[in-house]
């Protein structure tokens, strides 16, 4: 692990794993065919390591990445500046300006966002089978479904309602689906499955601890009536990965975050 400190700027950057990545990467490309190198692009062998950066805002979506890079052991540069949303929303900002968001990764030379998509990239390139079931598993339906469920629908509907809830407090039930529904639907799977994954942990899991958290701090849903959620939470929330991810990205706590509902 190396942390280095920019006179100027405070930055927090964390180099996880002594061995250089870059060195890999190299070896390998010289190891390709020039003619085949020179018509496409090649993936990276299976074993390489990634050079990825993860530009990260404390508490918030892109602990996911660094969250499954501590399950799966890759390497990873981790940048934002400690105890300062702003100025890690800078850094972000600089490096992607049309789509400023947590989080921005640069994998390689690419600069990826979407969560799940960062996620289902590692994972296809440097998982080795972990933290996903089989294709050929019956878990892997319910898998894929909570991978995009938890920014297309639960995310989606418990931001929406926060946002609106602020602004006037809504005392009829929505006619659609609103963000309660959302977690119903994630409960009820729990009460017979004990991951979203299905059997085992797997980065569904991951993906869907944030919108719970949301809807849970901001008081859009009580985690008491939801008690398999809640287990869940615990449970996920031991794993020694988790905990590194804490240490990592989350040094203070949470910081800046959204106020609860008033009211409730
Ligand atoms: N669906 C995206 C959402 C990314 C996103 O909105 N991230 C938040 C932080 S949790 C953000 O950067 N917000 C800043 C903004 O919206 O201006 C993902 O899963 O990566």
């Amino acid at each position: 692990m190396k942390t280095s400190n920019h006179p100027l700027r405070r930055t927090t950057r964390r180099t996880v794993a002594a061995l250089s990545a870059l060195a890999i990467a190299c070896t390998l490309g010289l190891a390709a065919s020039p003619s085949m190198a020179a018509s496409l692009p090649q993936p990276p062998a299976a074993d390489a390591k990634p050079i990825l950066t993860i530009y990260h805002l404390e508490g918030r979506r892109s602990e996911r990445v660094v969250w499954l890079c501590e399950e799966l052991g890759l390497p990873y540069t981790l940048e934002y500046k400690r105890g300062d949303l702003r100025g890690s929303m800078a850094q972000i900002r600089a490096l992607n300006p049309l789509m400023p968001v947590a989080p921005t990764v640069l994998y390689g030379d690419q600069v990826i966002v979407e969560s799940g998509a960062i996620l289902e990239l590692l994972l296809a390139r440097h998982g080795d089978g972990r933290l996903r079931p089989a294709v050929e598993s019956p878990d892997f339906p319910y898998y894929l479904q909570w991978m995009h469920y938890s920014e297309g629908s639960f995310a989606a509907r418990v931001i929406g309602d926060y946002r609106v809830e602020m602004i006037r407090r809504s005392t009829n039930p929505s006619p659609l689906v609103d963000a309660e529904d959302t977690i119903r639907f994630a409960e009820d799977y729990l009460s017979r499955h004990p991951y979203f994954g299905g059997a085992e942990f797997s980065a569904a899991d991951i993906m869907m601890l944030f919108p719970l958290n949301v809807a849970t701090s901001t008081k859009i849903a009580d985690i008491s009536q939801f008690p398999n959620l809640a287990a869940w939470r615990e449970k996920i929330e031991q794993r020694p990965a988790y905990q590194r991810m804490l240490a990592a990205a989350r040094p203070d706590g949470v910081i800046g975050s959204l106020p609860p509902l008033p009211g409730r």
